[in-house]
């Protein structure tokens, strides 16, 4: 998906230079092509669809799409500790983290084995944020907090473990 969105990226934004090296020539060359209104308003609508196309793309299933057959994992934050109401999280499974805190901003990021941030979000008060994610590989993961919360932050860790059902 990343790789989609570099390459998809990348295109645009040539595009784009192409249309600004179009627009600079025409000018220095003091001729204005005649149907110049109508390029204009196809690039504008052009730009625009593509645009909401992307955006719509790329922002749907990240992050409010959480599948209805998910595990759901609640998670409370607290200065300065993790509670997972599981240890265990299936494999190649859909789980939703439910990430409530009971006091300040928490950042609640989950790493792999190798020390990878896999996904994060935010504990904020008042709100339950959820991330649905799917592990591919069994085995510990770590999770840590990423938003500063106070003295002994780097003391909030939590570890949990994905199994195969
Ligand atoms: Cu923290």
């Amino acid at each position: 998906m990343q790789l989609t969105v570099l390459a998809l990226s990348l295109v645009l934004m040539a595009i784009i230079v192409w249309a600004f090296i179009a627009a600079a020539r025409a000018a220095g060359s003091g001729k204005v092509p005649t149907n110049i209104e109508s390029r204009r308003n196809w690039l504008i609508v052009s730009l625009t669809v593509i645009g909401v196309v992307v955006t719509v793309i790329s922002l749907r299933p990240w992050p409010l799409a959480v599948a209805k057959t998910a595990t759901v994992v609640n998670v409370s934050a607290a200065q300065w500790r993790w509670e997972l109401d599981t240890d265990k999280v299936p494999l190649g499974k859909p789980v939703a983290f439910k990430v409530r805190t009971a006091d300040v901003n928490h950042g609640f990021g989950v790493m792999d084995a190798s020390g990878k941030l896999l996904f994060q979000v935010q504990a904020m008060p008042g709100y339950v944020n959820q991330v649905e994610y799917v592990f591919d590989t069994p085995g510990t993961y770590h999770v840590v907090c990423l938003e500063y919360c106070g003295v002994a932050h780097h003391t909030m860790t939590a570890e949990f473990t994905v199994v195969a059902e």
